[in-house]
């Protein structure tokens, strides 16, 4: 299995096997992706550059604490995807190094827009909307609804059959608070989660957990990215997704490099490698469907149709802000994850 996705995303990439690499030295980089995506970066790129890349997978919330804990004494090189956000915060923390890269012009605005706003600290590598996934054999058999809208996750039948993850643990959770408080406003944002939080079973640790337990027949509904519905799909699941009509935010996963870094020179080459279009087309050879940076990147079908979601007009400059990252989190948990269910 991992021989076949290897050799199609060769095929995919051009790229060329060495029939023996050289040792070329190494670098260390945080994974934010799912590992299929990571895995599969990790394989091509150390069989056609001869150098070993050592994958560290965590979600964008646990890959920030890591880079602060360390900040002393950098293990990491490079932190590739996760959302934005935390790139963002990382770069105001001083964690991650400025670098203009010369493929800037390849990528879609909002990918540059990201480097600019961090003093080209970070840069976008993908973008995906925040939405609902929803097991469609489980609501039938529940006679739940379709939820549609943010107002219709409230409904009492929804008690208990709502998975997201915390917004102190998770990238992902913390797109969710900032798209509510930028649609409805910071006080109708916080009273919805209030109401909301009576209809949720369990705020996982990751992302991403909420859409497989949906997959899995372990609850009805998720907010999730609605780019990780399709890869559940194509391995079976009766799971699907919609972005809710009335507004949504997305996320502009990134790419930093590490301040500190122990093999610089090394970390740059990937980074450059990174934002390729044939090395961003690897994202859906390992079946995650995010829109990729580079504007010459081939579009799965698959991933989401950004033209067909209301999108709100997401401020990742206030939001990315370590400051109202820690306020909003730390009103979330005391006015929020402090109430009973
Ligand atoms: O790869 C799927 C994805 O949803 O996971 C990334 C991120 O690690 C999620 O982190 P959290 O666990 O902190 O939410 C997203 O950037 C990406 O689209």
């Amino acid at each position: 299995m991992k021989k076949t996705l290897l050799a199609l995303a060769v095929m995919a990439t051009g790229a060329a096997l060495p029939a023996a690499a050289q040792d070329a030295g190494q670098i260390n980089v945080i994974c934010s992706v799912q590992a299929e995506w990571c895995n599969l970066m990790q394989t091509v790129y150390s069989r056609t550059t001869g150098v070993k890349v050592n994958m560290s997978l965590k979600g964008s919330g646990e890959a920030l604490a890591q880079l602060i804990a360390e900040k002393a004494n950098p293990k990491t090189d490079l932190w590739f995807g996760g959302t934005g956000d935390p790139h963002l915060q990382a770069a105001e923390q001083d964690l991650t190094l400025e670098y203009k890269s010369a493929s800037l012009p390849q990528l879609h605005a909002w990918a540059q827009q990201q480097a600019a706003q961090s003093k080209f600290r970070t840069v976008g590598i993908y973008s995906g909307p925040l939405g609902f996934g929803y097991n469609p054999e489980l609501l039938a058999k529940k006679k739940l609804p379709l939820p549609k809208t943010w107002n219709d996750l409230l409904k009492p039948e929804y008690k208990g059959e709502i998975q997201v993850a915390n917004p102190a643990s998770s990238g992902t959770a913390y797109t969710m608070v900032a798209t509510l408080v930028q649609l409805m406003g910071e006080d109708k944002a916080f009273d919805y989660m209030k109401k909301l939080h009576r209809n949720i079973s369990q705020y996982t640790r990751s992302g991403t957990a909420p859409i497989k337990a949906v997959a899995r027949g372990e609850t009805s509904v998720s907010i999730s990215f609605v780019h990780d519905g399709p890869g559940e799909k194509m391995q079976g699941f009766p799971v699907e997704t919609i972005t809710p009509s009335d507004g949504t935010g997305a996320e502009i996963g990134s790419m930093s490099l590490i301040k500190g870094a122990r093999n610089l020179e090394a970390a740059k080459k990937f980074y450059e490698w990174s934002l390729t279009a044939s090395a961003q087309e690897m994202g859906a050879a390992a079946k995650q469907f995010q829109l990729p940076s580079n504007k010459s990147a081939k579009v799965d079908p698959r991933v989401p149709d950004f033209k067909k979601i209301k999108f709100i007009d997401y401020d990742y400059a206030k939001y990315g802000s370590s400051a109202e990252r820690r306020r909003l989190i730390g009103k979330w948990e005391k006015d929020v994850n402090s109430l009973p269910r």
